[in-house]
C-alpha cells in the first residue's frame, strides 16, 4: 500500500515542491488547507487533482486531531507557518499562536491519535514528524557555519517562535518516544518563492526593468549575508529526515553565503542591467533588528543523509531571472486550471 503523507503548508512555495517530490515516490499525498476560501485552492493548483486535501488550521487543535483521525498519515511534514519576518514584528502574537504553538497542536493531535499517554514509550508512535526549523533560529551568530550544535540567539518573533517548536520537537522526541525531527534550513528559493522575500523581490524586479514596466528597486540591508539555496533541493533533505532509522535534527544550507548586494548585482547583469542605476535602499525596508550573515555546516546531512544541493546560487538566480522575465512577457492570465478535490 502506498505510503500517506500530510503536509500543512501546502499552499506554499516548499509544500508544492515537497507534494511533487512524494507524489513522484509513490506517495498518497494530502494538504491541510484552512478558512473557507483559500485562493490557492480555487485555481492555482498545478498539481490538480493529485494532491487531496482537508481542512484544519493550525490554530485549531480539534481540527488537526480531526485530519490525523480522518487520515492516518504515515508521515506528517509541518511546514506551515507566518513565515515573513518582517510581518513577525507586526503581528507577533499571531506568529507565536501560528509558527510556535502550532507546532505543539500538531505534535499533540499526533500524540492522541496515537494512542501515547504516558511517559517514554519507544517505537510505539508509527507516526513520523518533521518540524520546518529554520536558520533564524541561529540569528546573531558567534560562530560560522552553523551546525547542528550551534546555540541560538533568535532576533525576531518569528525567530523565537521557530525556537520553541524546535525545541518542543526535539522534547516530544525525548519524552514520548515519538519519531520526531526538525531539519534547520537555510534560506530556500525558487520560482514558486513569494514576491516579499529579497530573491523574489530581486528577480521581479529585474524582470520589470528589463522590459521597461518599472525603472527603481527599493531595498533595506544590501550587506545581510544569507546562504541561499533551492527550494525543490531542500525538500529531498525534508524526506529523507523521515526514513532514518533513528530521529535526528540536521542542518540544510549549501555552505557558501553571500550578500544582498551580490545577489542584487548577479540579478541585474543576468538582464545585462548595472544594478546601480535602479537599486535605492529605502529605511523602510531595515528590520528592527536583522540576522546579518547566516552560513551552514551541511557536513551531517551529507554523511548521514547523502545529501547535497545539486543547484549553484547562480543557477538559481538565473532561473529565478529567466522565469520572472517569461511570467511578465507572457501575455493573458497564465494561471493553470481550476482546483478539484473530492473533499471541496
Ligand atoms: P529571511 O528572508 O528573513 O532571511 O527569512 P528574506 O528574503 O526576507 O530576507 C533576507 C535578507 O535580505 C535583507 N533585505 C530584504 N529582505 C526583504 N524581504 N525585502 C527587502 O527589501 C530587503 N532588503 C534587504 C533582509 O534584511 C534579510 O537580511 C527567510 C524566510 O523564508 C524564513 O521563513 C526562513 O525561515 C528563513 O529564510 C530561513
Amino acid at each position: 500500500m502506498a505510503r500517506c503523507a500530510l503536509i500543512t503548508g501546502i499552499t506554499g512555495q516548499d509544500g508544492s515542491y515537497l507534494a511533487e517530490h512524494l507524489l513522484s515516490e509513490g506517495y498518497e499525498v494530502w494538504g491541510l488547507v484552512r478558512g473557507q476560501a483559500d485562493p490557492w485552492v480555487r485555481g492555482r493548483s498545478e498539481l490538480a487533482g493529485e494532491i487531496r486535501l482537508i481542512r484544519g488550521d493550525l490554530l485549531d487543535q480539534g481540527s488537526l486531531i480531526a485530519a490525523v483521525e480522518r487520515i492516518h498519515p504515515d508521515e506528517v511534514y509541518n511546514l506551515g507557518a507566518i513565515s515573513y519576518v518582517p510581518m513577525s514584528w507586526q503581528q507577533a502574537e499571531l506568529t507565536s499562536e501560528v509558527t510556535g504553538v502550532g507546532v505543539l497542536r500538531m505534535l499533540e493531535a499526533i500524540r492522541t491519535c496515537s494512542g501515547i499517554s504516558g511517559s517514554r514509550t519507544p517505537g510505539s508512535a508509527q507516526i513520523r514528524f518533521y518540524q520546518a526549523s529554520s536558520s533564524e533560529m541561529f540569528g546573531m551568530v558567534d560562530e560560522s557555519p552553523q551546525t547542528e550544535r550551534t546555540p541560538f540567539h533568535p532576533r525576531s518573533p518569528y525567530g523565537v517562535a521557530k525556537a520553541y517548536g524546535h525545541f518542543l520537537t526535539q522534547n516530544y522526541r525525548e519524552s514520548y518516544g515519538m519519531f520526531a525531527v526538525s531539519g534547520i534550513l537555510f534560506n530556500h528559493e525558487s520560482p514558486r518563492r513569494g514576491p516579499e522575500f529579497v530573491t523574489r523581490k530581486v528577480s521581479l524586479a529585474v524582470a520589470r526593468i528589463k522590459l521597461g514596466l518599472e525603472r527603481q528597486l527599493r531595498l533595506g540591508n544590501l550587506a545581510a549575508r544569507r546562504d541561499w539555496g533551492f527550494a525543490g533541493d531542500y525538500v529531498r533533505a525534508m524526506h529523507l529526515m523521515l526514513t532514518q532509522d533513528e530521529p535526528e535534527d540536521f542542518v540544510v544550507g549549501t555552505g557558501v553565503t553571500r550578500s544582498v548586494e551580490e545577489l542584487v548585482e548577479l540579478a541585474f547583469s543576468l538582464a545585462g542591467l548595472d544594478w546601480k542605476e535602479h537599486v535605492v535602499c529605502d529605511t523602510a525596508f531595515v528590520r528592527p533588528a536583522d540576522v546579518n550573515q547566516l552560513c551552514a555546516d551541511p557536513g551531517k546531512a551529507l554523511a548521514k543523509l547523502g545529501w547535497k544541493p545539486k543547484t549553484s546560487f547562480e543557477e538559481l538566480v538565473g532561473l529565478m531571472v529567466e522565469s520572472d522575465l517569461e511570467l511578465l512577457s507572457t501575455p493573458g492570465d497564465r494561471r493553470p486550471p481550476s482546483f478539484s478535490s473530492d473533499v471541496w
